[in-house]
């Protein structure tokens, strides 16, 4: 039996085979991904984001507790590629998830490699379909609220969570970064710290003045992720949010805004690729040189270059 036929099936290890094909970007992952896409759109998409050591993983952790004692199965995805700790931290995402380790309901993966195909965040958006089509009712993504690319990836979740914790500021910072707008459900973690009412405060006061075309409003959340304190509370705000996307929640998950996403990368991933390989490396560095040189600007080369591919 192949590996998509494996997969469907519901078997972990072949869904742990094809994100490593993934990982390494190889022409397999490819002709897989395309047999299990219309496979997917069936699993409810939650991403997590936030600034780092914010309590994500743990809260994660948590959600996933909850989450199996509700009999649903649940996908993770931790992605951290700016940690310059990041092998560390992806350790001890593992030994603070380790718990579902021997729970067949629970597939958990952290991915810091970033693919050739494309950008970390589209490899791991081709996780989340391998996940869908293995047949879990929740996918988690777990990324650092840093960067357009983590962005992007939990932005097309189903429910957008960010996280944040009181007296760092992170409110301000956290619209700064861009993911203020992104989160439909918020969090304020490590809520036995000093200053959190201040900190919910904050936020509810920022989401005021932002207005919201979609008609939803975001709400805050208080947790102690380590004790398991508000944890509850924040999953049944989650499905409320799923309630009110109700029957939309299928459309924007295979939704236009995401597959303009992941159609527009693949393009230019490809499209770039394609230039390249015309250029071929001395060709590139000869044109690179000139345009160190000025004897050339860069829109011209870029032009050049594509008339040699034929666009
Ligand atoms: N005091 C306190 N510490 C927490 C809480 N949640 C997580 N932590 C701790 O914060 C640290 C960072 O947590 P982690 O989940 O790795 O954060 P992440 O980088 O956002 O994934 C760990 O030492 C956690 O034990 C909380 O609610 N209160
Ligand atoms: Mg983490």
């Amino acid at each position: 039996m192949n590996l998509v036929e494996c997969i469907l099936r519901g078997e972990s290890r072949a869904a742990a085979r094809l994100i490593s094909l993934i990982e390494n970007a190889g022409s397999e992952a490819v002709a897989a991904m395309k047999a299990l896409y219309p496979h997917t759109g069936r699993a409810y998409v939650i991403g997590v984001t936030g600034p780092p050591g914010t309590g994500k993983s743990t809260l994660v952790d948590q959600m996933v507790t909850q989450m199996r004692s509700m009999e649903k199965t649940v996908g993770v995805i931790a992605v951290d590629p700016t940690s310059p700790f990041t092998g560390g931290a992806i350790l001890a995402d593992r030994i603070r998830m380790q718990r579902h380790n021997t729970d067949a309901g629970v597939f958990i993966r952290s991915m810091a490699t970033r693919g050739q195909l494309g950008g970390l965040s589209r490899a791991a958006n081709d996780v989340v379909d391998v996940l869908d089509a293995l047949g879990k009712d929740f996918i988690i993504i777990e990324t650092v609220g840093v960067g357009q690319d983590e962005v992007d990836v939990v932005r097309t979740a189903h429910t957008t969570l960010v996280v944040t914790v009181p007296g760092l500021g992170d409110g301000i910072q956290a619209i700064k970064a861009g993911i203020m707008e992104i989160g439909d459900v918020f969090v304020v973690n490590k809520a036995d710290r000093d200053g959190a009412d201040q900190t919910i405060l904050e936020i509810e006061m920022m989401l005021e003045q932002s207005d919201s075309d979609s008609g939803w409003r975001p709400r805050v959340f208080r947790t102690v992720a380590s004790r398991n304190e508000g944890v509850e509370g924040l999953y049944r705000g989650i499905l409320e949010h799923r309630e009110f996307l109700g029957d939309q929640h299928a459309p924007r998950r295979n939704g236009k805004e995401r597959s303009r996403w992941i159609f527009r990368g693949l393009l230019q991933d490809r499209m770039a690729a394609k230039a390249m390989e015309r250029l071929t490396p001395d060709g590139l560095e000869t044109l690179i040189d000139r345009i160190a040189c000025r004897e050339i600007d860069p829109y011209s080369a870029v032009e050049e270059t594509l008339q040699k591919v034929g666009l």
